[in-house]
């Protein structure tokens, strides 16, 4: 019987027992695209890297152990080039016709790759505030086949009660599938197949890699079927990550719990400084009692998370200028590296919602909150705000 560890142990080990051929202690590099076979179609389990790769597939059964609800019933892990390759093959599951239920608030680029790119398609998307389970149970049409949900959302962090949601939405159709953009809070904090979800996506690029040395994605999967129509779709669409990526993510990985301790530490410290300052008009942080979500994401969460949102009494300008003004918070896109970021998502990582329902408020200030000492970060938010 296979021994259930916990996660800190899964984080290290799962999907990664020493090389049989050599004892290599660490998962090697399999450099190769291609599998000698013995003969026609006789292999050691590999034949061709895009459909299988020994790097890839610790890294998959990793992100598997780390999803998985309850260890007796394993998820199934699949890792794609990008967090978008591997939403877009999600969505591969979607016919002509069939629609699509995603929050209002969700990544830009996720916004653009349904909006500008799969509705031509014929896939149809609408958008409500997933905040609100009512408004989700009301949205839901007869040709409702996806509900997507990001939680905490990007920028503007709102939560999303997913025991709720799943509750409601398999009530009204068990054949409507929810999935979970899970980026944000990463495993360690969050688990939504445990909360009735039926898949996880990741952008592994973020806290799961957590180096800002690596881009990739991954698809979680509850079910065996739809694991094996995903593995299907990800073989025959081909957006897999190489195993050099997929070695740094699952190198990345080993030190997420430490990590995620020390963003949602440093994350609660930075807004509650801002929370007291006086050119800010309001600190958006789950981790607040005066955040509308709360107390759901303390039901759902361990901890809070390293991201935040900001809005300035001076508006975009004031935005601008202090993304500019930062020193050691990096002006970049992008979240959930070691090193502390800050970005404005109108200008940057949203600009593709401009115009749209899903517009973010133009002077509205995204960090991403490091492991750096916190008092170096706030010394440089103060020196940055000053110059407001
Ligand atoms: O960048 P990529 O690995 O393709 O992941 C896309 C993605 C998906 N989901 C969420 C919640 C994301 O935040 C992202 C990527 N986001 C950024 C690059 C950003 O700066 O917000």
């Amino acid at each position: 019987m296979q021994k259930i560890f916990h996660f800190e142990t899964n984080l290290i080990h799962a999907g990664q027992a020493p090389d049989s051929a050599t004892g290599a202690v660490i998962t090697p590099i399999y450099q190769t695209s291609t599998y000698a076979q013995e003969a026609v179609g006789v292999t050691k389990g590999f034949d061709y890297s895009r459909s299988d790769n020994p790097t890839r597939q610790a890294l998959e059964h990793c992100l598997a152990a780390l999803e998985s609800p309850d260890q007796n019933h394993p998820a199934y892990g699949l890792a794609f080039s990008s967090g978008l390759a591997a939403t877009d093959t999600l969505l591969r599951l979607i016919k002509p016709g069939e629609h699509v239920l995603a929050s209002n608030d969700v990544y830009g680029g996720t916004f653009r790759l349904f909006d500008k790119v799969l509705k031509d398609y014929g896939i149809q998307f609408s958008f409500v505030d997933i905040t609100d389970p009512n408004l989700v149970a009301a949205a839901l049409r007869p040709e409702t086949r996806l509900v997507w949900i990001e939680t905490p959302t990007n920028p503007l962090l709102k939560i999303a009660d997913i025991a709720e949601i799943s509750k409601r939405v398999k009530a009204h159709s068990p054949q409507i599938l929810v999935a979970v953009d899970n980026t944000f809070a990463s495993p360690y904090l969050q688990q939504p197949l445990g909360l009735g979800a039926d898949f996880v996506v990741h952008s592994t690029t973020k806290y799961l890699g957590g180096h800002s040395d690596v881009v990739g994605g991954a698809i979680i999967i509850k079910d065996k079927a739809h694991y094996e129509k995903l593995k299907f779709l990800q073989n025959a669409i081909g957006a897999v990550p190489g195993p050099q990526d997929s070695w740094l993510t699952l190198r990345g990985i080993k030190t997420l719990a430490l990590r995620m301790e020390r963003h949602s530490a440093n994350a609660a410290e930075v807004a509650k400084y801002l929370v007291n300052h006086p050119a800010v008009e309001r600190v958006i942080y789950p981790g607040l009692e005066s955040h509308p979500g709360h107390l759901v994401a303390k039901k759902h969460m361990k901890l809070f998370g390293g991201m935040l949102s900001v809005i300035l009494k001076g508006g975009a300008p004031a935005a601008k200028k202090l993304v500019e003004a930062t020193k050691l918070f990096t002006l970049a896109e992008s979240l959930g590296g070691v090193e502390s970021l800050i970005e404005v998502p109108a200008l940057m990582t949203h600009a593709s919602v401009a115009g749209s329902a899903l517009e973010v408020p133009a002077g509205l200030v995204r960090l991403s909150v490091g492991i750096e000492n916190i008092e170096d970060l706030i010394q440089d938010l103060d020196q940055a705000l000053a110059t407001l």
